[in-house]
C-alpha cells in the first residue's frame, strides 16, 4: 500500500487551517493537521517542499518508521514547526491503517478504556455578571467541566475573553475566544501582573458561591506569571480546588516548577506550547505538573503524544489535551481516539467549531452531556470537502503580543 498522492490543503473557513490529504495506491484517503496559529505557512512550506517529495512510493504501512525517518532524517530535530509537519504524516497515516482495517482508530491503538472524554468549555467575561452568564450558557450546553477566564479591571483586551463581535459571516453570535486576529500585524495587548494577582481569587470565590462546589474549574494563566508569583496565585486560589491551573509559568526552564511546587497543591497543567518528551523530563521526573497539555498536532502526532503520555503515567500524571479552535476537526478527532485509549486520560479541552469550519469537515466525533466520543466511523472519522475548503483561501493573521504598562514585552 504506497503512498501515491500527497496535497497540502490550506483552508480559512472561520480560521486558517493546514491539512496534509494522503492517498495510497488502492484507494485510502488519510488526513493530517498540521496547523500552527499565526506560522501556518511555515509547516505548509515544510511539507510540500520538504515532505511531500520523501512519502511519494513509500509504504504507508510503516508508521513508526517513517517518524523516525522524519525525526531522525531531518537531523534538526524538534521545534513547532518540524513537529506540527511530522504530527500531520503520522496521524494520515493513522488514519489510512485504521480505514484499510476497517475500525476506528481508537481500536488500534488498544481499544476503548472509557465510554466517553470528559471535556472542558471556556467560559469568560469582562465583568462577574458576563462571566456568570457564560458559566451558564457553558453548563446548559452540557459542559461539566469549565475554564474560568475573567476581565481585569484597567486592562481593556485580555486573553482569554469572548467577543460578543461573533466570527464573519456568524456575526453578533458570541464566540468563545479566537486568539488569532486576522490582519498584517498583530494586535498589541497590556498587560498588569499585579491587577491580575489582585482579582484572580475574589473572581474564584464568586464563581464557588454561585456555582457550588462540586463543578470541576479551570484556568489559563497562559504564561505570565514569574515562578514565586506562580506559587502565590496557585496558593490564594486552593480553598477554590482548582481543577488546574494551566500554564502558570513559561516553561522552557523546567526547574522553575521546583518552586511553585514548593508552595502550593494546586495541581498544574503544562504543554501546549511543548512538542517533544525531551520538554518533560524534569517535569514529569520530579512530579512537577499532573496534566501533560500537548496536543496531537503539535507534538509530532499520536505516535510521539502516546510515547510522552506513556511516560507520564509512570508518575501519575494524565493527559489535558490542548484543543483549541486552532487545532482543526482532524487534530481534534486524533485527539479523540488517542484520549479513549489512554488509561491515563484526565481531561480534553473542547471549544465548539464555526458553522464554515463544519461546513469544510465533516464529523463522526460526538459531544454528548459532557462527554466526547470519536464515533464508530472507520478511521479518524473526519472528511475534508475540498470544494468547500477552496471557497476559504488562506488570509494572514496573528496571534497578539504584550506588552506592560513601561512598555516592556510580556510573555502572551
Ligand atoms: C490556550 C489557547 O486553549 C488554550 O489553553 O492557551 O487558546 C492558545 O492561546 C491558542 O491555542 C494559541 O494558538
Ligand atoms: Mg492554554
Amino acid at each position: 500500500m504506497s503512498i501515491e498522492r500527497a496535497e497540502v490543503i490550506v483552508t480559512s473557513p472561520d480560521r486558517n487551517f493546514v491539512t496534509l490529504r494522503l492517498e495510497t495506491d488502492d484507494g485510502y484517503v488519510g488526513l493530517g493537521d498540521g496547523t500552527l496559529n499565526g506560522r501556518e505557512l511555515a509547516v505548509v512550506a515544510y511539507l510540500r517542499d520538504h515532505i511531500v517529495p520523501l512519502l511519494l512510493g513509500k509504504d504507508a504501512h510503516r508508521i513508526e518508521d517513517t517518524w523516525q525517518f522524519l525525526y531522525r532524517g531531518a537531523y534538526w530535530r524538534r521545534g513547532p514547526v518540524t513537529m506540527a509537519a511530522i504530527a500531520a504524516v503520522d496521524v494520515a497515516l493513522w488514519d489510512i491503517k485504521a480505514r484499510r482495517a476497517g475500525m476506528p482508530l481508537y481500536q488500534l491503538l488498544g481499544g476503548a478504556s472509557r465510554h466517553g472524554l470528559l471535556a472542558y468549555g471556556h467560559a469568560s467575561g469582562q465583568s462577574t455578571q458576563e462571566l456568570f452568564e457564560s458559566v451558564t450558557a457553558h453548563l446548559e450546553q452540557g459542559y461539566r467541566a469549565i475554564r474560568i477566564q475573567s476581565g481585569i479591571p484597567g486592562l481593556t483586551s485580555l486573553y482569554g475573553i469572548a467577543s460578543s463581535k461573533g466570527l464573519e459571516g456568524n456575526e453578533g453570535v458570541r464566540y468563545d475566544h479566537e486568539p488569532a486576529q486576522r490582519g498584517k500585524h498583530p494586535v498589541e495587548e497590556s498587560w498588569d501582573t499585579d491587577a491580575y494577582l489582585r482579582h484572580l481569587p475574589g473572581v474564584f470565590e464568586a464563581v464557588r458561591n454561585q456555582f457550588g462546589e462540586d463543578l470541576p474549574l479551570l484556568h489559563d494563566c497562559h504564561h505570565r506569571l514569574t515562578p514565586i508569583q506562580a506559587a502565590s496565585l496557585g496558593k490564594s486560589l486552593e480553598p477554590y480546588r482548582l481543577f488546574w491551573l494551566e500554564d502558570c509559568t513559561p516553561a522552557e526552564n523546567q526547574e522553575a516548577f521546583r518552586l511553585i511546587r514548593r508552595h502550593t497543591t494546586t495541581p498544574l497543567a503544562v504543554g501546549e506550547v511543548m512538542n517533544s518528551v525531551w520538554d518533560y523530563q524534569t517535569l514529569i521526573r520530579e512530579q512537577l505538573i499532573d496534566y501533560v497539555r500537548s496536543s496531537v498536532t503539535h507534538a509530532g502526532g499520536i505516535t510521539h503524544l502516546k510515547r510522552i503520555l506513556e511516560h507520564a503515567a509512570q508518575y501519575q500524571i494524565k493527559s489535558g489535551m490542548h484543543g483549541p479552535t486552532d487545532v482543526s476537526p482532524v487534530g481534534m478527532a486524533a485527539a479523540l481516539h488517542l484520549g479513549l485509549s489512554l488509561h491515563n486520560f484526565g481531561i480534553q479541552e473542547y471549544m465548539q467549531y464555526g458553522p464554515r469550519t463544519n461546513a469544510v469537515f465533516t464529523q463522526s466525533f460526538t459531544w454528548s452531556e459532557g462527554f466526547l466520543h470519536p464515533g464508530s466511523q472507520p478511521g479518524l472519522g473526519v472528511t475534508l470537502n475540498l470544494d468547500e475548503a477552496r471557497k476559504y483561501p488562506y488570509v494572514r493573521a496573528y496571534l497578539p503580543f504584550t506588552r506592560l504598562k513601561d512598555g516592556t514585552i510580556h510573555d502572551w
